[in-house]
């Protein structure tokens, strides 16, 4: 029999927890199972523009990210075969030369801001998970993250936040909200609400046997 490649969509605004949620979701099951597949590795190539260019991209549209490449080789991985997933460079804004390879897996989790914004990416989906965080909470986080991880000053991060983030928050990812199947509030620390999607995915895996 054909075992069918479970897609499991994690979406919620930048910094909620939606790569920590994923890890703990990928935590377990045997790396051989389960793997995590970034939008952002997808985000569009910038190399033909010069850094102050990229500098004004709009990372939180969804026009940004290249989705119909995500789309080819997630339909790749669900024949399985493996393939090369670009490695994207935030410092710099743009795809790095480097892919990493990655083998086809029962599970894959999607993970990105607008991973629920896309039909086609939705309809590929089995289960379909926002994480739901306060948004003092996200920038908080973000400033964190982007300066110690993202090579940013203060002053960016709470620019493109006020720019870019939160606008593009309310227009393009809060309503994808209504397309999730569940919604975890306040992402890791809900121990409940991850294991409640573990104990699902292991139903899956189950009757995929
Ligand atoms: P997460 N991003 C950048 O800041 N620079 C880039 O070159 C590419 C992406 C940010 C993007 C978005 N936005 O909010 C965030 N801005 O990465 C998504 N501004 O990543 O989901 O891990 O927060
Ligand atoms: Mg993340």
């Amino acid at each position: 029999m054909n075992k069918k490649t479970i897609i499991i969509g994690v979406t919620g605004g930048s910094a909620s927890g939606k790569t920590s949620v994923s890890k703990a979701i990928l935590e377990n099951f045997p790396d051989e199972r389960i793997a995590m597949i970034e939008h952002d590795s997808y985000y569009k190539d910038q190399s033909h523009l010069a850094f102050e260019e990229r500098l004004k991209t709009n990372y939180d549209h969804p026009l940004a990210f290249d989705t119909d490449y995500l789309i080819a080789q997630l339909s790749e991985l669900q024949a399985g075969r493996d393939v090369d997933i670009p490695i994207y460079d935030y410092t710099a804004h743009t795809r790095s030369q480097k892919t990493y390879r990655q083998k086809a897996v029962d599970v894959l989790i999607v993970e990105g801001i607008l991973v629920l914004e896309d039909q086609r990416l939705r309809d590929m989906m089995d289960i379909k998970i926002f994480v739901d965080t306060d948004d003092d909470v996200r920038i908080i986080r973000r400033i964190k993250r982007d300066i110690e991880e993202r090579g940013r000053s203060l002053d960016s991060v709470i620019s493109q936040y006020l720019n870019a983030v939160k606008p593009m928050y309310h227009q393009f990812i809060e309503p994808t909200k209504r397309y999730a199947d569940v919604i975890i509030p306040e992402g890791v620390s809900n121990v409940v609400g991850v294991d409640i999607i573990n104990t699902k995915i292991s139903a899956i895996l189950d009757e995929n046997e």
